[in-house]
This record gives structure tokens, sequence and C-alpha cells, in this order.
């Protein structure tokens, strides 16, 4: 039986400095995904967070002459600010360093530890800081700079020091068994793969407590210890839905079913964390999939930007839903993409200025001056009418199909071909001649027009909100009448029903010629 709940969630990340535009990607995306369940009828919940401890959060604190939670609060309320700022829909936006987030991760380690799965030793191993991860010397390399590297090309030190260790090396059958009955639990997938074949190469136990610091959750029964970040960073996910309160409200969202993370971090959440679970007798999520990574091309975005890696600066200079818009639709998501000034603006000026723009402005501004400014007299439907009408009820359906994988940018493509299509109706018909030959068919194609932007402005809610909501303001749908349902014929516009005078949605971006800009 499908659940009507849906919980999502991106990776909490780290707030020793200010979010990047490679955060911001990570939570457009999931809010598109998380936005698009709800519209389409599950009870959504949708987390985001930050991961405040560990030893690169104390190493940049340091560094800065302030302290770790100092640095904590200031970071993350840049995050916090960015998620506003992107017109994020998270329920909720967790900080490890929380007390509910203690209490989750030290009743997380008991349940290990109670399974037997937990026991002390002696730690001696290689670490990188950057990626705050342990490595076999196997996965190391002495680059000619003379310096140890990571298998993700950051530098590694020796450790040496007591520890506590989760006995990872008895989960390894069970993990590949679960890769095998459960092939969807990876995506895409070449995450899939790499992750198959790094477990079945053999899994020893893991480090999970650090004795050199004490920014960190403590072990329970032995305040020396503090956990290893990342037992504690991927409990996140349990803490936001009321962890280790089973009865709570919220617990109902577990498991989760997805957890949209970089593929940088894939074995963290595809062979640590299922791991944890079930040692601690919890259930497993249903998915984990791994997104490409973000390059700026090297190109200079425009003088007047100025360093456009900042997303707040981004979103103010090409608008928050053009930017929304183009990492949704440029990059294939799974897969790695780049980004640069001109292909931001090629893409949002055909797509959104010349494309769903255009089509609303020509439609509604005729609608407004030939029309009395009300939604046009619908006569007997042409075949040319319901074809193009059917195509967006059709793209619903491709869009759910794409959006359960993650397809993001195979929804929009979806979507946007029914607004090319429908830019060649409206030309074909031309509806400015009929209005002195046959000003009721001219009608008729009006509706037709208007009727395909309504549904095409309800399936691009997810991905361009704030825009998509404008469109159905100007069609004057009611706020209730939005939802993916309502895509349907059933709640078609009625003719005569008054509408506000039309206006653009989509500036197209023209480029600034002044010298000084
Ligand atoms: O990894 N392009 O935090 P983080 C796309 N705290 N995605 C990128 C990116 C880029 N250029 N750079 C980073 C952490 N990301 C941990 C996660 S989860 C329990 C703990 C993604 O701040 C990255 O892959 O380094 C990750 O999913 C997220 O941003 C946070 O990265």
């Amino acid at each position: 039986m499908s659940r009507d709940t849906f919980y999502i969630t991106t990776a909490i990340s780290y707030p020793n400095g200010k979010p990047h535009i490679g955060h911001a990607y990570e939570l457009i995306a999931t809010d598109a995904l998380a936005r698009f369940q709800r519209l389409d009828g599950k009870q959504v919940f949708f987390l985001t967070g930050t991961d405040e401890h560990g030893i690169k959060m104390l190493q940049t604190a340091k560094k800065e002459g302030i302290s770790a939670r100092d640095l904590a609060d200031r970071n993350s309320a840049e995050f916090q600010r960015m998620a506003s700022a992107l017109n994020a829909s998270n329920d909720d936006f967790i900080r490890t360093t929380e007390e509910r987030h203690y209490a989750a991760s030290q009743a997380i380690w008991k349940a290990m530890a109670a399974n037997g799965d937990v026991y002390k030793g002696g730690y001696a191993g290689w670490y990188s800081v950057r990626d705050e991860a342990y490595y076999g010397e196997e996965e190391t390399e002495v680059r000619p700079d003379n310096i140890r590297y990571g298998p993700q090309g950051t530098p590694v030190e020796w450790v040496e020091e007591e520890s506590y260790f989760f006995r990872l090396s008895a989960y390894q059958d069970k993990l590949v068994a679960l890769y095998e009955n459960q092939p969807d639990f990876i995506g895409p997938a070449e995450r899939r793969n790499e992750v198959m074949s790094f477990v079945k190469s053999g899994l020893k136990d893991l480090s999970i407590s650090r004795t050199t610091f004490d920014w960190g959750v403590p072990v329970p029964g032995d305040e020396k210890h503090v956990m290893y970040v990342w037992v504690d960073a991927l409990t996140n996910y349990i803490t936001g839905v009321g962890y280790p309160d089973e009865k709570a409200d919220n617990w109902r969202f577990w498991p989760a079913d997805a957890h949209i993370i970089g593929k940088d971090i894939v074995r963290f959440h595809a062979v640590y964390w299922p791991a944890f679970l079930m040692s601690a007798g919890i259930p497993l999520p249903k998915r984990v999939f791994g997104h490409g990574f973000l390059f700026n091309r090297g190109e200079k975005m425009s003088k007047s930007v100025g360093n456009v890696i900042d997303p707040f600066t981004m979103i103010e200079h090409y608008g928050l839903d053009q930017v929304r818009y183009f990492f949704l639709r440029e990059v294939p998501f799974g897969q790695d993409g780049s980004y640069g000034h001109e292909a931001i603006v090629n893409r949002t000026n055909a797509d959104l200025a010349n494309g769903l723009g255009n089509l609303a402005q020509r439609s509604l501004s005729m609608i407004a001056k030939n029309c009395g400014g009300v939604v046009p007299k619908r006569g007997d439907l042409a075949e040319s009418d319901k074809v193009i009408l059917d195509q967006a009820v059709d793209a619903l359906a491709t869009a759910r199909k794409a959006m359960a994988e993650q397809g993001i940018h195979l929804a929009l493509a979806a979507i946007f071909g029914v607004v090319a299509e429908a830019d060649r109706y409206f030309a074909g018909q031309e509806p400015w001649a009929l209005k002195k030959t046959n000003p009721e068919r001219m009608e008729t194609v009006l509706w037709t027009t208007a009727e395909v932007v309504r549904r095409v402005a309800v399936l691009c809610q997810p991905f361009i909100p704030g825009s998509a909501g404008k469109l159905l303001d100007l069609l004057a749908v009611p706020a209730d009448n939005r939802d993916f349902v309502h895509v349907h014929a059933d709640h078609a516009l009625v003719s005569g029903t008054a509408l506000p005078a039309p206006e653009g949605v989509f500036p197209r971006y023209v480029e600034q010629t002044d010298a000084n800009a």
C-alpha cells in the first residue's frame, strides 16, 4: 500500500563558511521534489539544516579567533536566510547543536551498543578533516608535494587515539543484500555501482568517537569521548521527526522517502547510515540520491554581478525563479553541471520570457482588449484545441513518473514541451485574424490558450513557485484550486470570470551596456 506521507531531506551543511551555490542547488532541487509531492496530494515533511560539530568547524573557528558555537550561530543564520531567499518550503530547520539532537544521538548510540555493535579499542589510521572521513591506507596516495591525499583529493593526517568502534564489518552481507533486494535504494546507477563495489571489497569496523577535542555530542557513559561527527550528523534525519520518541506525531513520516545529497557523501548515507539503523532496529530510508556537482565555467558572469558564486547575489541579479529554473532545467539531476552568465540568460530568456511569459502575455492582453477582461466564451472545441489541452494533462503523468525517480529536468522538459506546442497552436490559429472573420472562434482559441496556460502554471508551481502563482492570479484561479488534481478539465477556466489586468511575469534579461555597470 502506498503511504500518503512523504519525507524528504537535504544533507545538512557545514556552517564553517557561508552558503555557496552548491548548497543552494541542493536545496532548490529538494524543494521542487517536496513541493511536487505536496501538490500531488501527499502529506510532506521536508527537512534541512546545519551540521555543526567536528574538527573542521573547530579549526575554522580557531583561525577566526571565535568559539565553534559562535561560528555555528553566525553561519547557520546565513543558511536559514538562504532558505528563505530561495523560497524553500522546508517544514523544519535542524541544527545539530540543539538539545533534541543530543537526545536523539545518544539514544541511537545506546541502541547500537545494546545490540552489541559498539566496542572500545585503539584507532590508528588516516583521517581527512576536510571530508571528516577515515580512509584505509590503500585509498590514499602521497603526491609529488610529499603530502598524503585521500580519494576525494583532500589531505589526510595520521590519527592515533583511544576510540569506540562500530562493528561495520558485521553488516557487509546485510548491506549487499539491501542493495540487491532494493535496487532503488541508491540512485543514480553510477552511485549504486560505486557503493556496491566499495562494500564488496570488504568493510572494516568504523571508529566512532574522538578524545582529542570536545566539540561534539558526548558518548553516553564515557564523556571523555565525543561522537565522530558523522554519527551525530546522520542522526539528524530521525531527530527531525521526533526520535527517540516514537510516539511523536511526526514519527509517522519515518522512514524517509528520499535523502537528497551530493555525490561526495554517498558512502556515508548508503553504507554507514543503513548499518547504524539496522543495528539500532530502526527502519531504513527508501532511497539515497546523489546529485552531481556544480562548477562555475570560469567565465566572468557579468560586469555588474561580481561574485555570483554567492547565491544571494545571483538571485538579486537574475531573479529567484530564473535561478531556480536554470539549475533545475539545465542540469540533468544526478549529473555534474556548469553555470555561467550566458547560459543562464539564454535559458531563462528562451523558456521563461519568450516562452511561457510571452504566451501568457499575448493571450491575456488579447482577452483584456477583446473579451471585456473576462474569461472568453468557450465554444465547441475543435480537434486542434483538444489536442493541446490533452497534452497538458499528459505532461502531469510524465512529470509524476520522472519526479518519482528524481528526474527533475525530465519533468520540466515535458511541461515546457507543452509551452512550445501551445506557442505553435496560438501562432497557427491566428486569433488576431479571427477577430474580424470569426469572433466566436477567436474566443474559443483564446479560452483554449488561457486554459493551457492555467494547466502549465499549476504544473510549474514546484519549480518556480512565485511566478507560477502570479500566472494563476492573473487567471483568477482561487488559491485552493491549484493542486495537481485541478490540472484536469473538470476544473477548467469558467467563461465570464473576471480577470485582473494582465502584466508581465517574466521580464526579459537585457545586457547592461553602460560601461560602468
Ligand atoms: O557534506 N555542487 O556538508 P557540506 C553541488 N555536513 N553540491 C555541492 C557542492 C557543489 N559544488 N558542494 C557541496 C557535508 N555540495 C556534511 C553533510 S549530511 C548528514 C552531512 C553538497 O556543507 C554536498 O554534496 O560540505 C552536500 O550534499 C551538501 O552540499 C552539503 O555539503
